[in-house]
């Protein structure tokens, strides 16, 4: 005789399932993948994790904690007002003559035919340093990155503390037209892995210019795919925009799954990003070439240090003089920088 099983208790126990898991949602409206932050088992459960369908807003009278605690959790958070409207404005004017010297992007992809981008901005504005020296934003960057590791030297463990230092800069304006940009993990760039790396490689920041909104191709991201590991592919259905007025920002860690919206709107809608890395990675955007030195030199010290003028414990980045290791950092003072070091005068 063939015994046949109810399927009927079955289905009972799926709804059961389904509406724990609803009413769960709703009550944390969190992702209990960030339980799992960074460790392997995030593998497995970020597939059962409950994504929050948009990144929080904070306003910028935020602590530095409360903007790392949501950053933790959804990958990413949108600060209301991250610069005054004086900033703004200046910071409006110097992208905008930075975007004329630039033409549209030649390629339909990532880089999209109907956006302009413009780099070098700390060569070409004043107001990225403010960006860059916003206490939310480098005070999330060094709570983020700067998780000291362990070392042996010999038989003594010594913490070591990364540097930070700046990735990339960039002005981006995604005109009428521009389709959706494929969605992607800002630290590709260093073929970071996850969860394998175990840690956060980069802190991105998208200033808007103008008013992003979903119709003008506001930064779209998948709130909690920072916990995906690397076999699991982004869809666009999962996506929600980054909607936010100008002079707000929105923060992200390079572990964040986003990409530009489509421009569905009659006006061009513009954006400043720019990333803090960890400071013994490469940078994106080679900074040396980028910053002529006679614009470095009056530039504040610790951004001087960011933009790779720097040791750290490691030694990396080093110049050598007399036989010592030095940081390049040192050699700022100089007249001639690039004297110190032998380079003849005719030859640059
Ligand atoms: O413009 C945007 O909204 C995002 C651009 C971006 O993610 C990129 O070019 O890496
Ligand atoms: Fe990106």
């Amino acid at each position: 005789m063939k015994y046949k099983r109810s399927t009927w208790p079955v289905f009972t126990e799926i709804w059961q399932l389904i509406t724990c898991i609803l009413k769960l949602k709703k009550a944390l409206n969190i992702a209990p993948g960030a339980v799992f932050f960074k460790r392997p088992t995030h593998f497995f459960f970020h597939r059962f994790a409950f994504m929050p369908n948009q990144l929080t807003t904070l306003p910028g009278t935020a602590s530095v904690e409360e903007v790392v605690q949501v950053i933790e959790r959804d990958g990413g958070v949108v600060i209301a007002d991250f610069l005054d409207s004086a900033l703004l404005h200046k910071l409006q004017g110097e992208v905008e003559n930075a975007l004329t010297e630039s033409s549209f992007g030649q390629e339909d992809g990532f880089v999209g035919t109907s956006t302009r981008r413009a780099s070098r901005l700390f060569a070409r504005t004043k107001s990225i340093v403010d960006v860059a020296s916003h206490p939310l934003f480098v005070g999330a960057a060094r709570h983020i990155l700067q998780k000291p590791v362990g070392v042996w030297f010999g038989e003594e463990l010594k913490p070591v503390t990364p540097m930070i230092q700046v990735g990339m800069t960039q002005a981006i304006q995604v005109h009428p037209g521009q389709g959706k940009q494929p969605l992607h993990r800002d630290d590709t760039v260093f073929l970071w892995r996850h969860p394998e790396f175990g840690r956060e490689a980069r802190l991105q920041i998208m200033v808007a210019v103008t008013d992003f909104t979903e119709a003008n191709g506001a930064t779209r991201v998948i709130p909690g795919s920072h916990l995906w590991d690397d076999l699991r592919p982004p869809k666009q259905s999962e996506s929600v925009p980054a909607e936010m007025r100008a002079g707000s920002a929105a923060l992200f860690v390079g572990s964040l799954y986003h990409g530009a919206g489509m421009n569905d709107s009659d006006a061009p809608r513009t954006g400043v990003t720019m990333s803090f890395d960890l400071g013994h990675l490469r940078q994106e955007e080679n900074q040396y070439l980028s910053v002529p030195i006679n614009t470095l030199k009056i530039l504040p010290e610790e951004v001087q240090r960011w933009l790779g003028w720097e040791t750290g414990e490691t030694f990396i980045g080093y110049v050598e003089k007399n036989g010592k290791m030095t940081s390049p950092y040192l050699f700022l003072e100089s007249e001639d920088v690039l004297g110190e070091f032998g380079w003849p005068k005719e030859n640059r």
